[in-house]
């Protein structure tokens, strides 16, 4: 099991982003626990230096399995389902200028907040036809590169746009590329997930990416998910991509990378 972590490039204002700040400490960091790679939280790639990036991760033989791109939404407000063209039209470009770096670093784009919320005075309808139509012209953009896109299905509390497994696989058939697929996170399946093992065997090889938090968002281990069933389900799609833990920095980011670390290896 290859096994990773959120890291973001800048300050990030999202809560379970576990490390924020000094990046290339936190890099090692991260490599001298053991983790394989660092998945990592890009608001915008114009203001990542990808050269000076790339070299502080491979100096540490850490791979980059996965980028995040929900602090556009946080921190700016861009949105694939926006009632405002000129938001989605820049929300659009704003991922599809994630794919050099993406294909460069042989990473999946994730498809997070960016999404949005359904804005007052919109139908739920409208909103699914501006998602998919983004979603259609950022598959797109990544044509003829690696690059793959990862929508994941979210809790009721911080989006109205798929929650579950089956809404992603519904969405899938929609979107029609390839090049997308889902990232099934242990937080929000256990929220929303009548039974998170058939929802995990349902979406199969359509698993791009996993990430990893207890019931309480705390590091695995600390809450009460049977992750070693979890993890075997997983397993048995045939899925070989990363587990990337992204959980709350608590009791301190260290300690939480530290626990999540041990508890998941000794599954
Ligand atoms: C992002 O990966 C995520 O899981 C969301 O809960 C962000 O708010
Ligand atoms: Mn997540």
């Amino acid at each position: 099991m290859k096994l990773s972590i959120v890291l973001s490039t800048h300050a990030a204002a999202f809560q379970a982003v576990a490390f924020k700040g000094d990046f290339e400490a936190n890099v090692a960091k991260i490599a001298g626990w053991g983790y394989d790679g660092v998945e990592l939280a890009v608001r915008d790639p114009k203001l990542v230096n990808a050269g000076e990036l790339e070299r502080v991760i491979s100096s540490h033989n850490l791979a980059v399995p996965a980028i995040g791109t929900g602090q556009a939404w946080g921190e700016e407000g861009l949105s694939f389902t926006s009632d405002d063209e000129k938001v989605r039209a820049a929300a659009i470009e704003r991922i599809s200028s994630h794919v050099p770096l993406a294909a460069h670093l042989d990473a999946i784009v994730i498809l997070g907040l960016i999404r949005g919320i359904t804005p007052e005075g919109q139908t739920h309808e409208r909103s699914m036809e501006y998602l998919v139509e983004a979603i259609q012209a950022c598959a797109a953009a990544a044509e003829g590169t690696n690059v793959r896109f990862a929508l994941e299905p979210m809790n009721r509390y911080e989006t109205d746009l798929i929650h579950s497994a089956t809404q992603g696989l519904d969405l899938i058939e929609r979107v029609g590329a390839d090049n997308f697929g889902l990232l099934l996170d242990t937080f929000h399946m256990n929220i929303e997930e009548a039974d998170i093992h058939d929802s995990i065997r349902a979406v199969g090889d359509r698993i791009f990416h996993f990430h990893v938090a207890d019931s309480n968002r705390w590091y695995p281990g600390a809450g009460h998910l049977d992750f070693m069933s979890i993890l075997e389900e997983l397993d048995a799609t045939g899925y070989d991509g990363f587990v990337s833990g992204e959980f709350m920095p608590l009791p301190d980011a260290d300690t939480a990378a530290e626990m999540g670390l041990g508890f998941l290896r000794a599954l």
